[in-house]
């Protein structure tokens, strides 16, 4: 094969484990004649280390386990990025979720090192970890969105914030690390004393919050594809288990159903797909971004919620089953991801 793809799984963050179900997926999928596949596990602790087991399976044609060990060699990331050099490209796949994955600290190691990956760069791949500058980046290019605040712990007035919450936003609100996703740390506080514990307990994850209003509103999700003229999926619509879309939800029971496509009027998809590739752009995305909305139907109609740049990535996520919908399936949406980073790369140097 001419191209090394090396995976990057697992990682420092919550989803770690979620992260080695997806690339035991992704390395199952991905076409072997047309690539060298480099499974590389990132450990909780942070050390790399490449997945010999994996490697030798893929060379043997027998099957991989559901979700892939960090166990093997460990191995210094540039030494295992670059490879031996034989005039392969490589080009990198981090199947990274949340801090040090999406927020674009890997992403700086990976321009350093002059290396093509999937994905948004630096400062999207940052902008969009942070749900306060995601609003006012998005905010400024006039999507429409929810009512919210900011609370920055030791700059703003501890006292003072859950008077100014209630005064502007009202109850229920949604208080959330800035600097996060799968819900952890997210609560929706209904009345004054559960939004003061809801605070602390979101400043155990960032000494940045957002307050929002808690909208009464379908939630509805775009897959974005490309790099300077991004495709858009048909909208696809979450239909949560319990009160919202939380942790165990996502990851533990499961009880989330997935509408796809969503049941919605062609106009408001029509809409939708633009807002999607608007929010894609001006937070200067490249490659893949799933843009999550909520759609208010007898009021305010689409308020973007967040965009995400490494979405969950295994088949039943909704990122590849909203492009599976639209007749792109798991394996050649692999291979797009790839000539999407190689094409980007190439611009950018
Ligand atoms: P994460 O990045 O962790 O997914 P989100 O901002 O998407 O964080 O919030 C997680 C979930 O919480 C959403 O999918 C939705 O179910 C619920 N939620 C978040 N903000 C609001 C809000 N302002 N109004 C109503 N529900 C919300
Ligand atoms: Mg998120
Ligand atoms: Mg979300
Ligand atoms: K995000």
């Amino acid at each position: 094969p001419l191209l090394r793809l090396v995976v990057l799984f697992g990682g420092v963050s919550a989803e770690h484990d979620v992260s080695r179900v997806t690339a035991a997926h992704v390395l199952a999928a991905a076409d072997r004649t047309k690539y060298e596949l480099v499974p590389v596990g990132i450990g909780k602790d942070g050390s790399w280390i490449r997945n010999d087991d994996a490697i030798a399976a893929l060379a043997d044609g027998t099957s991989l386990p559901n979700a892939l060990e960090v166990t093997g060699t460990v191995v210094e990331p540039l030494t295992v990025l670059r490879g031996d050099a034989r005039g392969a490209i490589t080009v990198v796949l981090p199947l990274l979720h949340g801090p040090h994955g999406e927020d674009g600290t890997i992403q700086g190691m990976l321009e350093l090192f002059k290396l093509p990956y999937v994905g948004s760069g630096v400062l999207a791949s940052a902008v969009c970890m942070d749900k306060a500058m995601a609003k006012r980046v998005t905010e400024q290019a006039g999507i429409p969105q929810c009512r919210w605040i900011e609370f920055r712990d030791g700059i703003d007035d501890s006292r003072e914030i859950v008077g100014r919450a209630v005064e502007t936003l009202g109850l229920p609100v949604f208080v959330k690390p800035a600097n996060l996703g799968s819900s952890v740390g997210i609560t929706k506080a209904h009345n004054e004393s559960e939004l003061d514990k809801a605070i602390d307990v979101a400043l155990r994850y960032d000494d940045t919050l957002v307050i929002e209003e808690a909208v009464t509103a379908r939630e509805i999700e775009v897959a974005v594809l490309g790099n300077t003229a991004p495709e858009t999926s048909v909208p696809g619509e979450i239909l949560p288990g319990g009160e919202f879309y939380d942790y165990d939800d996502k990851y533990v029971t499961g009880a989330a159903k997935l509408a796809i496509p969503a049941d919605l009027p062609a106009a408001a998809i029509a809409e939708v797909r633009d807002l999607a590739v608007d929010a894609f752009l001006a937070l200067r995305c490249a490659g893949l971004a799933r843009v999550d909305f909520f759609y208010e139907e007898n009021g305010r109609g689409w308020l973007l919620n967040e965009i995400n740049t490494i979405p969950g990535f295994t088949p039943g996520s909704m990122y590849p089953k909203l492009w599976d919908a639209v007749g792109l399936g798991y394996a050649d949406l692999i291979d797009r991801l790839v000539v999407l980073a190689i094409e980007n790369h190439r611009r950018r140097v």
